[in-house]
């Protein structure tokens, strides 16, 4: 299948190598143009990916069958928009990232659009990437014209399982996205790895109550009890990780604290709802960047 995947990063350049192995034509887009980029992965079985992948090529993003998106949040709508009149109509266009708010930004939407999470763990040091943790990826199609494209997901997941298709996968978002509100900004205020949170419980619950009526007043199913058992084991499961946000936070980064508490805060808002826990980290996460002179990329 011919495919391009724009931002390459640690987990797009995990989706390059895979993808590629399985003979897939892939290319890379960068935001500033290169002819190639040599990807690097190490798999925690031990095997490794060292290749020359072709980059930022039009020919092949106007003939591109599926388009891959692993930026940043706040990178989305800037990046792909003026890309959008390359992509053929037909083909669809998957968003795999951390929050939400990102399809709002893009406006009417022609393409066929599907969005994922991912809870893949693979980070970059010297242009090495280590895929540290084995998950699952989670997709699913966000308009009509995507609906019919679930057997991408059989695609995927033999490149790089388990890839899983929902035909809701709104909830698998807000899920991900609630994990997110609880880990990223809470590690960001006691500068820990995602396990040191189990001193803090009566914080976490705090979140955990606030999305819940979030999500109640969205008409999306919760059950509290399942959603902290859901929490914990994310927690437990990363509990040697630094979460995105404070590795964001440590370089300097832009975080994206806009897409996943303040989504959240933005949806308590039309419905009147408080989210006092929720505010709190959400300024104190802006505050820590504003502390910056300027965003190292
Ligand atoms: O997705 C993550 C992140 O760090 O962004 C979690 C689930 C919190 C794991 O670290």
């Amino acid at each position: 299948m011919k495919i391009t995947l724009i931002g390459c990063g640690a987990i797009g350049k995990l989706w390059l190598a895979t993808l590629a192995t399985q003979g897939h034509d892939i290319q890379g887009w960068l935001r500033v143009a290169q002819p190639d980029l040599f990807v690097d992965v190490n798999q925690p079985d031990g095997h490794t990916f060292r290749e020359l992948i072709p980059c930022n090529n039009i020919n092949h993003l106007n003939s591109s069958e599926l388009i891959i998106v692993c930026l940043k949040a706040w990178q989305v709508s800037d990046a792909l928009l003026p890309l959008l009149g390359s992509i053929p109509e037909t083909s669809p266009i998957l968003l795999l990232h951390n929050g939400m708010g990102t399809l709002e930004e893009l406006g009417h939407l022609r393409h066929p659009f599907l969005s994922g999470v991912t809870t893949h763990a693979a980070w970059q040091d010297n242009n090495q990437v280590f895929h540290v943790a084995q998950g699952v990826t989670h997709i699913g199609a966000v308009n009509s014209q995507a609906e019919s494209y679930y057997p991408i997901a059989d695609i995927l997941h033999e490149a790089l399982p388990d890839v899983a298709w929902h035909n809701h996968i709104e909830a698998t978002c807000w899920r991900k996205l609630i994990a997110n509100c609880v880990i990223n900004p809470l590690t960001v205020e006691y500068d820990c790895k995602n396990g040191e949170l189990l001193n803090h419980p009566e914080k976490i619950k705090r979140i955990i109550d606030e999305i819940c009526q979030v999500m109640t007043a969205e008409g999306l199913h919760t059950d509290i009890i399942e959603l902290t058992e859901y929490i914990y084991g994310i927690i437990y499961n990363t509990a040697d990780n630094y979460s995105s946000m404070l590795q964001d936070i440590r370089k300097n980064r832009r975080t994206e604290i806009d897409y996943i508490t303040g989504y959240l805060i933005k949806q308590a808002r039309a419905h009147g709802l408080h989210t006092h826990e929720n505010d709190r980290l959400y300024h104190l996460v802006k505050n820590r960047e504003q502390q910056y002179d300027g965003f190292s990329s």
